[in-house]
Parts: C-alpha cells; sequence; structure tokens
C-alpha cells in the first residue's frame, strides 16, 4: 500500500516537473550537427563543442549542438558534401579536401607557402584570412566559412627512414585528396596517393603504402606509428590552416542575431583551438617518442626546393595574394 502511494506520489511529483518545465524550453529545440574525423577530446572537438554550449546558452536552449566525432559521418570528401546539402550543420576540416571544391582556398594548401607556423597564424588571423573565408562564404560551394583552427605543420612518417627527396624514390605515401597534393608528393620525390583519412591505417599494415603524412596529435590519435611508421621526418612541407564551416542551409534560417552570435563563438572557438593545440603537440610529440617513433630532422631546403614547380603551377592565378602573403611579418 505504502509501495503504491509512493509510486502514485512520485508520479504526480513527475508529472508536475514536466509541466513546470516545458514552459520555459517552449520554443522547438533546433539540433545542430557537428562533424570530425577527430575523436572526443581532441583540440577541434573540444572548441566546436564548446561553441555550442555558448550558443546554447546565449539562445536559451533554443540551439543545442550535437558532435558526431572520429569520422562516424564519413571521410571529410563526404562530410564536405553532408553540409553542403544540409545534413551537417556544422563541419570542421582540413583546408586541403575543399580544395577541389573552393579553388582559391589552395593558395594556402601549397608546399612551404608559410614559413613557419607563425607566420601562418599571422596570415590566417590578418585580413588576408578574413578574404578567404569570405571567398568560400560567397563562393557556389553552399558553405558559411565561420573560422579557421591549428593544423601544425605536416611532416613525413615512414617505414624506412627517408631525409633526402631521392630516399622517397618508389615510396608510396598517402596524401590527402587533392591533387595539389599528389603533384606535391610526386614533386618530393615519392608517389603520391590519395586515400581517405580512414583507410591508411590497414593501407601502412598492408602495404599498399609506405608512409604517410600529418602532424604529431593525428599520426598519434591514428595509431599510424603502431601500423609501422616509425620514423617522422621532419620536412614540414605542409602548414595548412583548418577551418570550420557552417552549410548554408542552416546559416539562412538564422536570425541575423543568431547568425551574429555564431560569428562572435567562432572568433572564440578559434582562439580556444589554438591554446589546446599547442598543448597537444607537445604532449603527442612526446607521447610518440615514447612509443619508440624516430624524429628525424632533415634538410627543409631540398624538398623546398623540389616542390617550386608545384608552387609555380597553383600559384599562377594568385601571384598578388602570394606576394602579400610573404609580405606579412
Ligand atoms: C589531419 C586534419 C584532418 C584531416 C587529416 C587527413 O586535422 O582534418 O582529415 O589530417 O590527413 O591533420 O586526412
Amino acid at each position: 500500500m505504502t509501495f503504491r502511494r509512493n509510486l502514485i506520489a512520485g508520479a504526480v511529483a513527475a508529472i508536475a516537473a514536466v509541466a513546470f518545465f516545458v514552459p520555459l524550453t517552449a520554443t522547438a529545440q533546433t539540433v545542430l550537427k557537428a562533424a570530425d574525423v577527430h575523436p572526443v577530446g581532441y583540440p577541434n572537438v573540444v572548441a566546436i563543442e564548446s561553441l555550442g554550449k555558448k550558443l546554447e546558452a546565449a539562445t536559451h536552449g533554443k540551439f543545442k549542438l550535437q558532435m558526431f566525432p572520429g569520422s562516424v559521418l564519413g571521410g571529410e570528401k563526404e562530410m564536405i558534401e553532408q553540409t553542403q546539402v544540409g545534413a551537417i550543420d556544422i563541419l570542421r576540416t582540413s583546408l586541403g579536401p575543399l580544395g577541389p571544391v573552393v579553388p582559391e582556398v589552395n593558395v594556402f594548401n601549397m608546399p612551404f607557402v608559410f614559413r613557419n607556423e607563425a607566420h601562418m597564424r599571422a596570415v590566417i588571423d590578418g585580413p588576408i584570412g578574413q578574404e578567404i573565408l569570405d571567398k568560400i562564404s560567397n563562393s557556389p560551394a553552399r558553405l558559411e566559412a565561420l573560422g579557421w583552427m591549428d593544423g601544425g605543420s605536416r611532416s613525413l612518417y615512414t617505414k624506412k627512414l627517408v631525409k633526402t627527396p631521392a630516399d622517397l624514390k618508389g615510396m608510396k605515401i598517402r596524401m590527402m585528396g587533392n591533387p595539389l597534393f599528389i603533384d606535391t608528393m610526386n614533386a618530393m620525390g615519392g608517389n603520391g596517393i590519395a586515400m581517405g583519412y580512414g583507410e591508411v591505417f590497414s593501407a601502412l599494415q598492408t602495404g599498399v603504402i609506405d608512409g604517410a603524412e600529418n602532424n604529431p596529435p593525428t599520426m598519434f590519435t591514428t595509431n599510424h606509428y603502431a601500423a609501422g611508421a616509425k620514423f617522422y621526418a621532419q620536412t614540414n612541407h605542409l602548414i595548412i590552416p583548418e577551418i570550420f564551416v557552417m552549410s548554408k542551409i542552416t546559416w539562412n534560417k538564422l536570425s541575423k542575431d543568431e547568425q551574429a552570435l555564431v560569428k562572435k563563438f567562432s572568433k572564440e572557438a578559434q582562439q580556444e583551438q589554438r591554446v589546446l593545440w599547442d598543448k597537444s603537440v607537445a604532449e603527442y610529440t612526446a607521447k610518440l617518442k615514447a612509443a619508440g617513433v624516430e624524429f628525424v630532422a632533415v634538410d627543409q631546403k631540398l624538398f623546398y626546393d623540389a616542390t617550386a614547380p608545384v608552387r609555380a603551377k597553383y600559384g599562377a592565378p594568385y601571384a598578388d595574394l602570394i606576394k602579400r602573403i610573404e609580405a606579412v611579418k
């Protein structure tokens, strides 16, 4: 009897709670689907999640962000397509696979276009960075560019030691899907193979490829070192900023005020990721070393000189822009 009474009392309390709760969140909640190839806890994922939390708070729960990390919605090429059609609302992606969609971004995808990471940051934080974001937003790609993120420097990781372009002869190296990167690897002396990010581990294991290239946090979180890539030759050949975009379909549904909020929190996400990024590079470099990966210093100039034809080919339409990039201190 007491049990039943408690049960009824509980049910009444629950109904009362719901009745009290509903009017507060009466506006229909819009769930924004965000996606990333990286896992939970990766700086880029954390920064987008925090953008979502701020947006949820500022709109009193009208928007809620749901993160789909770890490539659960596919590789970046597929996710860019999903964002274009509105199946994904917010996507964080490398600029690499965006090149075939918005060719203007390829200026930032060229090998050695930035002197170092500090130079890249100065460029993306300044007017040129904003111009490229605007180019994406104003292109027919149906994407609203929200902000930049750091992707550090990409270097080569291989099963056999590589120190010079000549050492790369005959080696198949996975590159991101963009013809510019295939040309880059071929110019560096190897054979560039375009392949989705998710296929690299087994391709390394089965010998389909002899190596890949990426930054230390990615090399560690994907376990590529455990698939035989034991040498990390510090070529730093690509310093590609990463980007996060919103589907235009979603963007156009937002009010002007909501759009302004998204832009404000995006700027903050860009700064937040950078702090987390620097920490993670140090942390994952140490972890790779502890796992037995050998970091090899190389003469970068050899790779810089070898890739001059790639910069000439892809940079030709953007000669003025490249001069302005070089002039940034
Ligand atoms: C990582 C980028 C990620 C790319 C990946 C790749 O953060 O966006 O998908 O490289 O190589 O560094 O595909």
